[in-house]
């Protein structure tokens, strides 16, 4: 199990997603590529933390979120990674960065709502939120056996106070349950 020590990464993820809001609000310039495979990447920790059957989602995110913090060596913004494959044909292509990068936009939902879950969702379950989150993000995209695996993974989920626990955030539990 992943070690955080006195690691808040919630609030490191929620810091660097707020100043990604914030460019993206202004519309006065692009999103880069470098600030937002950053951000993506503190989302990894979090996997840790839910447990050994998670590990194929952790393998498959941080190589995709990899490849984008490669890209950002040689391309600017989102914008003009997204142009370069449409001039390309590569949007659809396995491996191109722009299908990477719509994968790791689901991964940023699925975190998203699973928060989300967790707040509209009595009692100490994770299974219940993340079964939800799961549903509305990946399973439309995910062929029956993934979908078996991650049911079945979604039982050995810690309990939220657990996972909270894990993230130091043990004196927000409250909120949570
Ligand atoms: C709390 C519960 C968390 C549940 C997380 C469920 C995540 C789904 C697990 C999916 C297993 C990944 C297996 C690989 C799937 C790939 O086929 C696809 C397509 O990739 P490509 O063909 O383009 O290479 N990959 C994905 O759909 C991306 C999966 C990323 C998973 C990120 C989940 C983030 C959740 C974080 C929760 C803290």
């Amino acid at each position: 199990m992943a070690d955080l020590d006195d690691n808040k990464p919630l609030r490191d993820i929620s810091e660097a997603f707020k100043e990604l809001a914030a460019t993206v609000n202004a519309q006065t310039a692009d999103v880069e590529v470098a600030p937002f495979s950053r951000a993506c990447s503190l989302i990894s920790p979090l996997f840790g933390c839910l447990g050994i059957a998670f590990k194929f989602a952790e393998i498959d995110y941080v190589a995709k979120v990899k490849d984008l913090a490669e890209a950002s060596k040689s391309i600017g913004s989102l914008q003009a990674l997204l142009e370069q494959d449409i001039a390309a044909n590569t949007i659809k292509k396995a491996g191109s960065h722009s299908r990477n990068l719509l994968r790791v936009k689901r991964g940023l939902d699925m975190v998203r709502i699973l928060f989300e879950q967790m707040l509209a969702t009595e009692g100490n379950s994770l299974k219940d939120p993340a079964s939800k989150a799961y549903a509305q993000v990946f399973a439309p995209h995910h062929g029956w056996a993934i979908r078996k695996a991650v049911a079945a993974g979604m039982y050995a989920l810690p309990t939220k106070a657990q996972l909270l626990r894990k993230l130091n955030e043990e004196g927000d539990a409250v909120l949570f349950t």
